[in-house]
């Protein structure tokens, strides 16, 4: 194991015995890496994370808000009669009872109690483990529903402002930083068709007609961990974006990443399909454990929070690849491009099936 990553580890208050560390999951944001303690009493596990800093300009509001937020998971948890250290992250302290330490060259590393017994997927087997996803998502909904969103830092500005995200594409043409603007055109004018549209959450909920909410703002699939053998959802991680937002980008954002039929970064077009049945059984998890506290207008803005989700995260993936691939980490030539290419491919088939898209959610009242 690398000599910096050993004296990070040396930091946090861990049982006695031999260490090893490797690289973990298949983020693309923070560097997450799976430590093992040979401990007298028997193995244990935990995830260590840098937390990037280019994508958190102050790292420490992320592990204050992540402090907030689990202890009061922790609470209602136990009032449920579930199992706090199961079914929310649990940070582990360092020496000095903090739940964080700096690196030398300052960046910010934090360590949770490894989740045992679970598995996280970046794309749905079946129905039926999407509809247990759903479930967990809406229940993370529901039990942060009497959480003070004042409390909570705003960790990224502006992170699902739609036409916030249309003006940084904007940004990101002007500038061609990366010199790459002639091989995009095509995706740029799909991109332009949608100027108006990208306002249409945030106009309902300026008008009054949504509310805003205490959301995870980050519900792709691998951001919930199942349960290795019964598939239930056991525990919604990654809260570094738990920050007021909308239900239907918590909705939309599953949506994007599990009723797709491929890989986000597929580079066979034909193969990203919009699943309807994957969309219904997500549907019907979700709104199970969280369609009491929403009104029917937020219900009717799910469809749109799926397709507002898909164009807006394909439009940072294109920023980001004219920017130079700062953001989101890549692992090949275009990579970037790859994943903007699959997610402008589901808002066209999503606008295939709008109708039974919003005649489901209809349906399920
Ligand atoms: P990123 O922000 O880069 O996506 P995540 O916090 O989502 O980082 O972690 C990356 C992956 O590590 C997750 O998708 C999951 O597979 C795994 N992981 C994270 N936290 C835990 C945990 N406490 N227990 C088990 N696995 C975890
Ligand atoms: C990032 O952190 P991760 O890999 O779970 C990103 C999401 C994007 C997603 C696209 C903080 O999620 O917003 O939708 O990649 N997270 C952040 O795969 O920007
Ligand atoms: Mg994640």
């Amino acid at each position: 194991m690398d000599e910096r990553i050993r004296k990070i580890i040396a930091q946090f208050a861990l049982p006695g015995g031999e260490i090893e560390a490797a690289p973990y999951g298949n983020g693309h944001i923070n560097d997450t890496l799976r430590v093992i303690v040979h401990a007298d009493g028997g193995d244990r596990r935990y995830i260590l994370q840098r937390v990037n800093s280019y994508v958190f300009p102050k790292p420490v509001e992320v592990i204050e808000n992540i402090e907030k937020v689990t202890a009061y998971l922790r609470e209602i948890i136990a009032q449920e009669g579930g199992d706090p250290l199961r079914e929310t992250l649990t940070l582990v302290e360092t020496r000095d009872g903090r739940h964080y330490t700096l690196a030398e060259d300052g960046e910010l590393w934090r360590m949770y109690l490894f989740i045992e017994g679970t598995r996280s997927v970046d794309l749905p087997d079946t129905e039926a483990l999407f509809a247990l996803s759903g479930r967990a998502f809406g229940r993370f909904q529901h039990q942060m529903g009497g959480f003070d969103a004042a409390q909570l830092h705003e960790t990224i500005v502006d992170f699902h402002n739609t036409p916030a995200r249309y003006r940084q594409l904007e940004d990101a043409i002007a500038r061609n930083e990366a010199g790459r603007l002639e091989q995009v055109q095509e995706e740029i004018a799909f991109c332009k068709k949608y100027e108006r549209e990208v306002h249409v959450l945030l106009d309902a909920m300026e008008a009054g007609d949504i509310p805003l909410r205490v959301t995870h703002n980050d519900t792709k699939l691998n951001n919930v961990l199942l349960d290795e053998k019964t598939g239930e959802g056991v525990c919604v991680i990654d809260l570094d974006t738990v920050m007021p937002g909308l239900a239907a980008y918590d909705f939309g954002d599953s949506i994007r990443t599990g009723a797709s039929t491929a890989a986000e970064d597929e580079t066979d077009l034909d193969k990203v399909q919009f699943s309807l049945p994957m969309f219904r059984a997500f549907a019907e998890g979700f709104l199970a454990e969280a369609g009491a506290a929403l009104t029917a207008r937020e219900k009717e803005l799910l469809p749109m929070g799926a397709k507002l989700m898909t164009l807006e995260c394909g439009m940072r993936f294109l920023a980001d690849h004219l920017n130079g691939d700062k953001y989101f980490r890549v692992h090949r030539e275009n990579h970037n491009l790859d994943r903007a290419r699959t997610q402008f491919t589901l808002v066209r088939r999503m606008e295939e099936k709008w109708d039974e898209m919003t005649s489901i959610i209809r349906a399920i009242g």
